[in-house]
């Protein structure tokens, strides 16, 4: 395979600094990985996984909610070793399920507080490998062409002028979605949040099933705004898109993208020798090298510029523990199918 020049210099770094696990190379060795990031970084990881330890990745590229919905339907007979990335809440949901492994890595004392917060609400079973705040994006080509100004605040986005303008996710089966669901109950308080998703769900051109569709569409100029995690912008820019993303001045969430080994793996020695490589700054990197720019959780990892500073962020006291349990997403995604999704736009 023929590796592009940042992939080959991360390959070889991770050789030199997992040069010792490569003495252990476990030929025929294999992994099932599901990944729910997007798939530049899923196919950097298995490339330089499978060359630094001799272990074959089986990767499955699935959004975090689709990912949950498919290991409850394997529970009886787990088909996947490792869920990779994938927003926090569902793998919350996933380790109260009793569908993950409860498993302390060594490494933890090197990640961030919220990072090893993740790992502790889950009693173990999951831990953060990075995070991303909510915001928007939008197509400054698009709005300048139809005058309308670039959403601000939450409330901006119910103004008449953004009707058939915004495109976000459907929360059942998008995390990036349910964190807005989430956010806006937390931000506004349940009814005053149900009510502005009704009024928001007027200016919704599409509820698309995956929670990156939306920023794409606006790259593409098919829609003016998406309800996206701001993370997801530059990578859509540096391919030329004209695309730039903005963070609600009223408050916003952030997602703590987590990693988890699933109970019943069948491949487990090679799980966990992979979570511990996912946890090391070297292998963190290669979220931004594949264009990809949420912040990684090792303290020791390199922050790329393009990453969000979250320090210009006004950000809410997210409950992960709270909206992370079975009962809350599910009570609030019904909720959310019946009273906004039913509504005729
Ligand atoms: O990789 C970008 C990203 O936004 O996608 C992940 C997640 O799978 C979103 O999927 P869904 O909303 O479709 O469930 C995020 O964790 C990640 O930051």
């Amino acid at each position: 395979m023929n590796l592009s020049r940042p992939l080959s210099r991360l390959a070889a770094a991770a050789v030199l600094t997992i040069g010792a696990a490569t003495a252990h190379a476990q030929e025929g060795a294999q992994l099932n990985v599901i990944c729910s990031v997007q798939a530049e970084w899923c196919n950097m990881i298995q490339t330089v996984f499978a060359r630094t330890t001799g272990i074959k990745v089986n990767m499955s590229l699935k959004g975090s909610g689709e990912a949950l919905a498919q290991l409850i339907a394997e529970r009886a007979n787990p088909k996947t070793d490792v869920w990779f990335g994938g927003t926090g809440d569902p793998h919350l949901q996933a380790a109260e399920q009793g569908l993950s492994l409860e498993y302390k890595s060594p490494a933890l004392p090197q990640l961030h507080g919220w990072a090893q917060q993740q790992a502790q609400q889950s009693g173990w079973k999951t831990v953060g490998i990075y995070s991303g705040p909510l915001g928007f994006g939008y197509n400054p080509e698009l709005l300048a062409k139809k005058k309308v100004a670039v959403p601000k605040t939450w409330a901006d986005l119910l103004k008449p002028e953004y009707k058939g303008e915004i495109q976000v996710a459907n929360p059942a089966s998008s995390g990036t979605a349910y964190t807005m669901v989430a956010t806006l109950v937390q931000l506004m308080g349940e009814d005053k949040a149900f009510e502005y998703m009704k009024g928001l769900h007027k200016n919704i051109s599409q509820y698309t099933r995956s929670g990156t569709a939306p920023i794409k569409a606006v790259a593409r100029g098919e829609t003016s705004v998406s309800i996206s995690f701001v993370h997801d912008g530059p990578g859509e820019k540096m391919q030329g898109f004209p695309v730039e993303t903005i963070t609600p001045a009223d408050g916003t969430g952030a997602e703590i993208g987590s990693m988890s080994i699933i109970k019943g793996a069948r491949n487990l020695e090679a799980a966990k020798r992979f979570y511990e490589w996912a946890l090391t700054a070297s292998a963190q990197e290669m979220g931004a090298a594949a264009k990809q720019f949420q912040l990684p959780s090792s303290k020791s990892a390199k922050v790329d510029p393009r990453v969000p500073d979250f320090k210009k962020i006004k950000f809410i006291n997210y409950d992960y523990a709270k909206y992370g349990s079975s009962t809350e997403r599910r009570r609030l995604i019904a909720k959310w199918e019946k009273d906004v999704n039913s509504l005729p736009r």
